[in-house]
């Protein structure tokens, strides 16, 4: 019998405006990857609304970790994301620990289009390293990796030499593998690289330009390719599965014409996910 792969998702959930779990949870499962959720907070709607409530979960999450200990259990990734304190990073680095042989993916989750997120305070960002230093795999946006490397966010179109030095600094920062979005390349093109410390590769996939952005769009492409690495595929392949399936779903909300708060119409195109990949557009840098 085939095993289900786990996955400790430390997420907040949010009502509307789909992000965080709300994504993670449909995508993993599927991609037949289970989602246990460690929730960081509830949310009645994501920050990105201006007006919410937030209920902060930070005493809930070393309850459940000494739960999860006495139960035994065993997770295949522990994956980090949207944080409601500075403290929560020490929490997260007690998940770490306590399941050493799980594959540990950090989604630094800060901020977007050059602004850190409402709820993210100096300190918080600060220490997101710390989080970084213990990393196998680390997702940032450009807005994310330039805070991370203590960069102003750019407002140029990269150069592919900075990009590059931009991945291995981060790589320095912790992490084997950094995957970094949004990046903007001359001529509008708008580029996800990957850097693989141990093979030295360097991949870049251009995306299709779409005139919008949608609030959980990073949760989307890091919760497809954890479940494509989880499946056994490559970096390249992951990163493919998780672009084309991102863009595609970008698409189909930007025809729609909805607003960009509600995030991305993925239900009705999930079968996709357990299908083929029709083309690789990865290339080496
Ligand atoms: O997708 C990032 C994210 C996750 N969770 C909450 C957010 C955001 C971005 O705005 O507000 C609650």
């Amino acid at each position: 019998m085939k095993e289900i792969k786990k996955v400790a998702a430390i997420q907040d959930l949010s009502g509307i405006g789909r992000c965080s779990l709300t994504v993670i949870i449909p995508v993993l499962s599927a991609m037949g990857v289970q989602v246990c959720p460690v929730p960081t907070a509830v949310l009645s709607a994501h920050t990105g609304y201006g007006e919410f409530v937030m209920h902060d979960l930070t005493d809930f999450m070393m309850p459940v970790l000494e739960h999860y200990k006495k139960l035994d259990v065993r997770f295949d990734c522990v994956y980090s994301g949207f944080l409601a304190s500075s403290e929560q990073i020490d929490h997260c680095l007690e998940f770490f620990k306590a399941f050493p042989d799980a594959l540990k993916l950090v989604d630094p989750v800060m901020g977007d289009d050059g602004k850190a997120y409402a709820t993210y305070t100096d300190e918080l960002c600060k220490r997101m390293s710390e989080l970084v230093a213990v990393a196998d795999i680390i997702t940032p946006n450009l807005t994310e990796a330039a805070i991370l490397l203590g960069e102003d966010y750019p407002t140029e179109p990269m150069s592919e030499q900075t990009a590059k030095d931009w991945l291995v600094r981060l790589s320095d920062m912790g992490a084997d593998i950094v995957v970094m979005t949004s990046v903007r390349f001359e001529g509008d093109r708008i580029a996800t690289l990957g850097y693989d410390r141990q093979s030295s590769t360097f991949i870049r996939l251009i995306n299709s330009y779409v005139p919008a952005r949608y609030s959980g769009t990073g949760d989307m492409f890091a919760s497809v390719l954890v479940g494509g690495l989880l499946n056994g595929e490559g970096l390249s392949s992951a990163m493919n599965r998780a672009s084309q399936f991102t863009e595609h779903t970008v698409k189909i909300t930007y025809e729609c014409g909805r607003p960009w708060t509600e995030g991305l119409m993925f239900e009705g195109e999930l079968s996709m996910l357990s299908s083929e990949m029709s083309c690789d557009r990865c290339e080496k840098m």
